[in-house]
C-alpha cells in the first residue's frame, strides 16, 4: 500500500476532511462556506465532506453544531464519523451514572448548557448525574439523538482511511474496533509502518496538522485555537483549505 507521497483518492471525487469541531458552530459554518467557495473556484464532478468526529463538548454550541451537521448532510455530500465525545454523550444519555461520568468530566457540561440544561446546583457542584441525564433526555431533540446513533465508525476512499482517533497497528482496517477507531493514541501515533492505507484522523491535538508518511492528524484544537483544519484530497493531490483558499501540501513524506 502506498505511503502518503504516492497515495491517491478515487478519480473525480474531491474529499474534504474536517477535524474536531467541539461545539464551535462559528468555525464549522466558516469551513462549510469556504468549501462552497472552493467548489465554485475549482469545480469538480463529485465531492464528499468527511467530518472526523467530536462534534460536542468543550466549545459553546454543541446543539448548534449537531443541527448544522444534520442540515449539511441532508443532500448526501457530507458524512459524519463518530468521535469518543459523541459516543460518551450517547452512553451518558442511556445510563447517567458514575460509570459514564467521563462525559460530564471532559466537556459534557458545556453541551448540557447548549441544550438549555443547567448542570450546576445553585452555587454548588454538579447536580446529580441521574437528574442531568433526565433533563438531557427531555431537552435533546429526537433527530439529534438519531444523528449521534447514526455516526459511522470509519470510511475508506482509495488509499485513504478516515477515522476519529486512528487504528490499532497490526490489525486489518476492516477489523478495527469502535473503541480503537474513536479513542486510540498509542501505539498508533508512534507506529511508523504501513497501516494498509494512509490514516486521516483527529482526536490527538497538534499545533499544526501532523503530516507523516502513514497518517495525517488534523485536530488543531479548534475549540481553543480557533483553527478548524480542513484537508483536501483529490486523485494524487493533497492540500489544505486556508482562509485564502486552496493551498497544495508540499509532500516529501
Ligand atoms: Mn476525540
Amino acid at each position: 500500500m502506498p505511503l502518503l507521497k504516492d497515495a491517491r483518492g478515487p478519480e473525480g471525487l474531491r474529499l474534504y476532511a474536517i477535524g474536531d469541531v467541539h461545539g464551535r458552530l462559528d468555525l464549522l459554518r466558516a469551513r462549510h462556506a469556504a468549501i462552497a467557495t472552493d467548489l465554485v473556484r475549482r469545480p469538480v464532478r463529485a465531492f464528499r465532506v468527511i467530518h472526523l468526529g467530536d462534534y460536542v463538548d468543550r466549545g459553546p454550541d454543541s446543539a448548534g453544531v449537531i443541527a448544522a451537521l444534520i442540515e449539511f448532510c441532508r443532500d448526501g455530500d457530507g458524512v459524519c464519523l463518530a468521535g469518543n465525545h459523541d459516543v460518551w454523550m450517547l452512553r451518558f444519555l442511556a445510563k447517567p451514572t458514575a460509570a459514564n461520568s467521563a462525559w460530564t468530566d471532559f466537556g459534557g457540561v458545556e453541551t448540557l448548557i447548549s441544550y438549555g440544561v443547567s448542570p450546576y446546583a445553585r452555587g454548588m457542584g454538579l447536580r446529580p448525574l441521574k437528574a442531568l441525564g433526565k433533563d438531557l433526555r427531555a431537552a435533546l431533540p429526537p433527530e439529534h439523538e438519531a444523528f449521534l446513533r447514526g455516526l459511522r465508525a470509519c470510511e475508506r476512499h482509495g488509499d485513504y482511511f478516515f477515522a476519529h482517533a486512528g487504528v490499532r497497528p497490526g490489525r486489518a482496517l476492516e477489523r478495527q474496533s469502535l473503541s480503537d477507531l474513536t479513542e486510540i493514541r498509542e501505539p498508533f501515533l508512534s507506529e511508523q509502518g504501513d497501516f494498509g492505507a494512509v490514516v486521516v484522523h483527529g482526536h490527538t491535538v497538534t499545533p499544526e496538522p501532523c503530516v507523516k508518511p502513514n497518517r495525517i492528524g488534523i485536530d488543531t484544537k479548534a475549540y481553543a485555537s480557533g483553527v478548524l483544519t480542513c484537508l483536501v484530497l483529490e486523485g494524487a493531490e493533497k492540500g489544505w483549505l486556508t482562509p485564502e483558499g486552496y493551498a497544495p501540501l508540499m509532500c516529501e513524506a
